[in-house]
């Protein structure tokens, strides 16, 4: 069977919905996971969705994802922006990576312009709410060769 698509979330995720629709939309977490359920069932492909406010969780699930993922859509959230760890640990991964956010990052505030993760990334979808996850989703899918 072929392996499934992770898709990881950073911290605060957890959050949407509940404050600041108007930069990150009025869908939550529990939403898109159904989002990406559906489509996942759509495209024939098994997805594994998670979320974690801890840095090393996410570490230890992309590590993870080495040896069980077909590909990774990951939303790295803050940790996008600071984390040397998390690019150090996407170096190790050999599956296809796409970066993926709600809002978009550059035309935010300056200190979102940096991201430990796009240069590993085999592409980044960004500004489209719910969307940008399954404009992923289907990125990861088709990078996978599936
Ligand atoms: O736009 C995105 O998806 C981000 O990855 C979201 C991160 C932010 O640090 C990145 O620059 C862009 C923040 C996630 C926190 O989400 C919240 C949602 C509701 C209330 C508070 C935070």
């Amino acid at each position: 069977m072929t392996k499934p698509v992770y898709i990881l979330n950073g911290p605060n995720l957890n959050l949407l919905g509940v404050r600041e629709p108007e930069i990150y939309g009025a869908d939550t977490l529990g939403d898109i996971e159904s989002a990406c359920a559906e489509m996942a069932s759509e495209l024939g492909v098994q997805i594994v969705f998670r979320q974690t406010n801890h840095e090393g969780e996410l570490i230890d699930w992309i590590q993870e994802a080495r040896e069980k993922a077909s590909a990774v859509v990951l939303n790295p959230a803050g940790y996008g922006h600071t984390s040397v760890a998390l690019h150090d640990a996407l170096k190790a991964l050999d599956a296809p990576l796409i970066e993926v956010h709600l809002s978009q990052p550059a035309a935010r505030e300056h200190f979102r312009r940096r991201s430990y993760v796009s240069p590993l990334a085999a592409g980044t979808i960004s500004g489209f709410g719910k969307l940008s996850y399954l404009l992923g989703l289907e990125a990861a899918v088709s990078a996978a060769g599936k």
